[in-house]
């Protein structure tokens, strides 16, 4: 077929590389990188490890720094907070003085952060940039094995604080205490847990978030929002300590997801622990690997073969079709429940749908009554999320389906808009442009068939 003279050819793969590696250096704030331009000015935790995977792609000592600069947030308790905040940047609402960290005791001196965590994806983060600097070689092969070597304690301490702390009675399913510490802010998952909260005293606000979208509805609605920060004033109550935290906030659900994040990233601190002659580290890493496996597989149902959250407050398991419930895929299982999940992920509730613009899995099913294709996390296409699927399922032996969602993404991310999140129906850029996780997607993707950012 003769190209249209008049009909610009597609950008090819070395385009959408070259693309996100200007979102990212657009992005860059010195020593963090913004989530997103406007909409998200700080640093976020598990934004940044997705960001260090794309920065590694073209420039191994900047990755290595935005994985620092989390550290460098870390709280004593081994808390890796989910926001860290610039200070030079106005706008992001709640700010540092909202969230009223300023006298939690575990937050390091000088650094301003939110009081909550997010998904452990970081050690994920440090294997790729332990791969890249390996493969350039010379002082970026220095400089990954160092700081990997240099940073398995802070790392390890984070996964124990998950392990202990957030799940205390030794379910293998962390818990958490805020949606926002799910990544999943407004998720179907949570909206039971959210109709039983009866919110007290808020201060007033004054939300920035709808002034960054073109639609105002594709974002969590206002009393979503009085909910959240009903969280924030609960946990603020009692300066972010820990064991008071679990007794007055009235979010307390078990994630699966987050359950399987922290299964697998232990695994591979545990490798990383072993090849660095951790011996004192490898096999605590690999019991939190293995337990909260076990937890997740604990959690699946048999009728519909998806995992399930648990909501401690009402004692009741959360089955919305939601990709968290392919937490086992995520977390790597059993050669059965794995083609189990494998099927249902490629079957018509998922993948499969004929009425998808690209076939990759939506947040939340399209035959789901939840689903809502435009509105964040109850239906649109989460880029960075079908990255860490496509990893895992790569790692779980399954390279076919990783190629297949790679295909796919590179696809729906050719219109080079990196956005936050697409219709599935359309592939409509939803949210805002210029995401910095979604450019790390492409040029992570790009990095797999070669194609470097240039
Ligand atoms: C979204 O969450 C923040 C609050 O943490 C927000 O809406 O203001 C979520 O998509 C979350 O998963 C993500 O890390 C963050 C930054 O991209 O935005």
């Amino acid at each position: 077929m003769t190209q249209n003279p008049d009909t610009p050819a597609a950008p090819s793969i070395e385009d959408i590389a070259r693309a996100a590696a200007a979102v990212l250096r657009r992005n860059d704030a010195g020593s963090m990188t913004r989530a997103a331009p406007g909409l998200y000015p700080h640093m976020w935790s598990w934004d940044s490890a997705f960001i260090a995977i794309g920065l590694a792609r073209f420039d191994v000592p900047r990755a290595i720094r935005e994985l620092q600069s989390l550290l460098d947030a870390q709280w004593s308790t081994g808390m890796i907070p989910h926001i860290v905040f610039n200070p030079d940047e106005p706008g992001y609402f709640p700010d540092f003085d909202r969230w009223g960290t300023a006298r939690a005791a575990a937050r390091p001196e000088g650094v301003q952060t939110s009081g909550i965590c997010q998904p452990p994806v970081h050690a994920i983060a440090l294997r790729h940039i332990l791969d890249r600097g390996r493969e350039r070689g010379g002082a970026d092969r220095a400089a990954a094995e160092e700081f990997a070597r240099g940073s398995l304690d802070a790392w390890a301490a984070w996964h124990h604080w998950l392990a202990s702390v957030r799940d205390p009675d030794g379910s293998g399913l962390v818990e958490i205490h805020h949606s926002w510490e799910s990544g999943f802010d407004n998720s179907p998952r949570w909206d039971a847990a959210f109709a039983r909260i009866r919110p007290g005293d808020v201060p007033p606000f004054q939300r920035r978030d709808t002034l960054h979208v073109a639609d105002a509805s594709e974002r969590p609605t206002d009393e979503e929002y009085t909910r959240y920060l009903w969280l924030v004033e609960q946990l603020k109550s009692v300066d972010y300590d820990d064991a008071a935290a679990r007794e007055v906030v009235d979010f307390r659900v078990k994630d699966v997801f987050f359950s399987a994040v922290l299964a697998v990233a232990s695994d591979v601190l545990a490798d990383l622990a072993d090849e660095f002659g951790r011996t004192d580290l490898a096999p605590g890493l690999r019991d939190i690997g293995a337990r909260f496996r076990l937890g997740v597989r604990s959690t699946i149902d048999p009728e519909t073969q998806l995992a399930r959250d648990f909501d401690v407050r009402a004692g009741e398991w959360i089955g919305t079709e939601t990709i968290a419930g392919f937490a086992p895929l995520f977390a790597g299982a059993s050669a059965e429940v794995t083609a189990a999940q494998t099927a249902l992920l490629r079957g018509e509730r998922w993948m499969g749908d004929p009425r998808l613009r690209f076939p990759l899995p939506p947040s939340t099913s399209p035959a789901s009554p939840a689903f809502r294709p435009s509105t964040y996390w109850r239906g649109p296409t989460w880029p960075f999320l079908t990255l860490l699927l496509g990893w895992a399922v790569d790692r779980g032996g399954d390279p076919d389906l990783a190629a297949d969602l790679r295909t796919a993404s590179l696809a729906q991310l050719a219109d080079l808009a990196f956005g936050e999140y697409y219709q599935p129906f359309t592939g409509e850029p939803l949210g805002s442009h210029d995401q910095s996780w979604t450019a790390a997607a492409a040029l992570e993707w790009a990095g797999e068939l070669g194609v470097a950012a240039g």
